[in-house]
C-alpha cells in the first residue's frame, strides 16, 4: 500500500468507527429500536426528574415559636426557651416513613432568627438554649436520622431575619450566605433549599425594634444564592416563589390548579419576572400552557391550622379524609405534596398527627397496590412506527421510562381498555413521559354502559401524574381513554384504574 492508500484506509477506519461510535451512542433512528419521539417545549433537570418522583415530603417547622406559642417570633426571644424535654429525630423521621414522606424540610432558621444549628455567624442559637447545655444540634440530628431511614434532607433558612441588626443592610446578605454556606457544607447531601416568600417588617434587628422594608427585587441579589447553592449542592432543588428548580402553589392550602402545567413563566404583580415575596399566585396555582420553563409546583399545607405546635391546636388535626384530598389535589394534579407536621415541646411529633399520617398513608397504599388495568387488552388507535417498544403495554410495565407513544403526525389517539369482565373503580392514573416534556392538553374518559360509550370524566393538564377520583365508584368492562388536545404526538407512561380502599 502506498502512503496515499494508507492514509485513505485510515480515514475510512477512523470515518467507520465514528458512525458506529455514533449509532451506539444515539438513542434515535436504527431500525431495530425505533425512532424516539422527540422531546417538545421546556424540559425537566436531572434533580427535577427526581425531586417529582417523590411526590410527598415532610415539613417541619421547628424553633422558638414551638415554646412561645407563637407563628412568627420577633426576633427578641430568649434562646434558653428553646428546651425540648425529649427531642428524638429518629422518632420523627420514623413517623414520616411510616407515613409514606420521602423527603424532610427542616426549619433551620425561621423569621425570628433562631438557629437551630451552632452556627458561627450569630449567638441567636442553639448554643445558647438550654437544650443540651448548649451542644446539641438539631439539624445533624434530623439529617442523620433522614439518612439512616432513608429519607432526603432538606433545609428552610428563612431569608427574613428579625434578630438581625443587620437586616436590611448590604451586611446581612453576607451573613446569610454564611449561614446557606454552613448548611449546604456541614450536613451532607441536600434534596432542596426552601427560600420563603415572607420579607421584611416589624422586628427586634438588634434592639432597634422597628419596622424595615426591603426591596424585594434587589436587596437579595437572588442569582448569586442560587449559584451558591449550585455550587455546593448541586443536586438540589430550589424553590422559591420564582423557583429556579420548584415554584410555589400560590398557596397554603395544598391545593394545585385543577389545571396545573409544570411549565411556568412567574410574573411579579407588575408583568415583571416575579422574584421570592412578589409573583401572582394564579400563574403560580396554573402554571403556564407552553412556557418556557419547567418549574413544577410544590404544595405547602400544614397538618393543622398553624405551622408551629401548639396545645390548643391538638383537636384540629387534618383527619386521613383530608389529607387524602390534599393528596388528590397535589400529587393528583402534578405537583408535590409538601406536608408540614411539627414537633411538639417534647420535641416529638404528637400522635394525633402520626396516627393520621400513618391512615392516610396506609390508605394510598392500599387503593394503589392493584392496579385493574394490569391484566386488561389495550387497543391503541396508534402506535408509533407500529413497533413494539412504544405499544401501549409500556402503560402498564411498571416503568416510567418505557412508554406508549403514536407517530409524528397523531395527536389525539384513542386507546381501549378491555377488562374481560366488569370491574369496579373509581380512580384512574395517568403519567406522561416528562423527559419529553408536557405534551397532552386535554383527555377524556369514556366508560362503556350497556350499550355504549359515556363519558366519565374531562380534564387538561397530565405531567408526571394526574389522578381522576371519581365521585362514585362505577362498574363497566370496557374503558376509552381519548387524547383531546396536544400540539406533538403523545407520549404516556402510565395508565392505572384503581379503586380506592
Ligand atoms: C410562610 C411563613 O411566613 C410561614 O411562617 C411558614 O413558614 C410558611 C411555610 O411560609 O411564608
Amino acid at each position: 500500500m502506498n502512503p496515499d492508500q494508507n492514509r485513505l484506509m485510515e480515514i475510512t477506519r477512523r470515518e467507520f468507527l465514528t458512525a458506529s461510535l455514533v449509532a451506539l451512542s444515539c438513542p434515535y433512528a436504527t431500525a431495530d429500536t425505533g425512532r424516539d419521539s422527540a422531546p417538545f417545549g421546556a424540559l425537566p433537570s436531572a434533580r427535577q426528574r427526581r425531586w417529582q418522583r417523590m411526590e410527598t415530603n415532610a415539613f417541619l417547622h421547628f424553633t422558638v415559636n414551638t415554646f412561645t406559642d407563637r407563628e412568627w417570633g420577633n426576633g427578641d426571644e430568649d434562646p434558653a426557651v428553646f428546651n425540648p424535654t425529649d427531642f428524638d429525630a429518629d422518632a420523627i423521621v420514623l413517623a414520616l416513613k411510616t407515613g409514606g414522606m420521602q423527603g424532610v424540610i427542616l426549619t433551620c432558621k425561621h423569621h425570628d432568627g433562631f438557629c437551630l444549628w451552632p452556627t458561627h455567624t450569630t449567638n441567636h442559637s442553639i448554643r445558647l438554649s438550654s437544650w443540651k447545655n448548649g451542644k446539641g444540634d438539631v439539624v445533624r440530628e434530623i439529617a442523620n436520622a433522614a439518612s439512616r431511614h432513608g429519607l432526603g434532607f432538606g433545609v428552610y433558612l428563612s431569608p427574613w431575619d428579625r434578630n438581625s441588626a443587620e437586616y436590611g443592610r448590604p451586611g446581612y446578605i453576607a451573613t446569610y450566605r454564611q449561614q446557606l454556606t454552613e448548611l449546604l457544607t456541614w450536613y451532607g447531601p441536600i434534596f432542596e433549599v426552601w427560600f420563603d416568600g415572607a420579607n421584611g417588617g416589624s422586628g427586634y434587628y438588634g434592639g432597634s425594634n422597628e419596622t424595615r422594608t426591603i426591596d424585594k427585587h434587589t436587596y437579595y441579589d437572588w442569582p448569586t444564592t442560587w449559584a451558591l447553592v449550585r455550587k455546593l449542592q448541586p443536586g438540589a432543588t430550589i424553590f422559591s416563589d420564582a423557583g429556579p428548580d420548584v415554584r410555589w402553589v400560590g398557596n397554603e392550602k395544598g391545593i394545585a390548579g385543577e389545571t396545573c402545567w409544570a411549565t411556568c413563566d412567574p410574573i411579579a404583580a407588575n408583568g415583571d419576572p416575579a422574584v421570592p415575596g412578589d409573583s401572582q399566585t394564579d400563574v403560580l396555582n396554573a402554571g403556564t400552557r407552553f412556557g418556557s420553563r419547567w418549574l413544577p409546583a410544590e404544595c405547602d399545607v400544614s397538618i393543622r391550622p398553624g405551622w408551629f405546635w401548639h396545645e390548643r391546636e391538638d383537636n384540629q388535626v387534618k383527619t386521613p379524609d383530608q389529607l387524602l384530598d390534599l393528596y388528590f389535589h397535589s400529587v393528583g394534579r402534578g405537583a408535590n405534596l409538601l406536608l408540614n407536621i411539627p414537633p411538639n415541646r417534647q420535641g416529638r411529633l404528637s400522635p394525633q398527627d402520626t396516627q393520621a399520617l400513618a391512615e392516610f398513608h396506609r390508605r394510598v397504599q392500599a387503593t394503589f397496590a392493584h392496579n385493574l388495568a394490569a391484566e386488561a387488552k389495550l387497543t391503541p388507535s396508534n402506535v408509533r412506527e407500529q413497533n413494539p417498544r412504544f405499544g401501549a403495554t409500556r402503560l402498564l410495565d411498571g416503568s416510567l421510562d418505557a412508554y406508549w407513544a403514536t407517530d409524528d403526525n397523531v395527536h389525539t389517539p384513542e386507546l381501549a381498555v378491555g377488562f374481560g369482565r366488569s370491574v369496579r373503580f373509581d380512580v384512574l392514573r395517568l403519567r406522561e413521559t416528562i423527559e419529553l416534556g408536557q405534551r397532552i392538553g386535554a383527555f377524556a374518559i369514556d366508560a362503556w354502559q350497556q350499550d355504549g360509550w359515556t363519558e366519565i370524566a374531562q380534564a387538561t393538564s397530565i405531567g408526571s401524574c394526574r389522578l381522576i377520583r371519581l365521585s362514585a365508584p362505577i362498574e363497566t368492562p370496557r374503558l376509552r381513554l381519548r387524547i383531546t388536545e396536544s400540539p406533538v404526538c403523545v407520549t404516556l407512561a402510565e395508565l392505572g384504574v384503581f379503586l380506592q380502599a
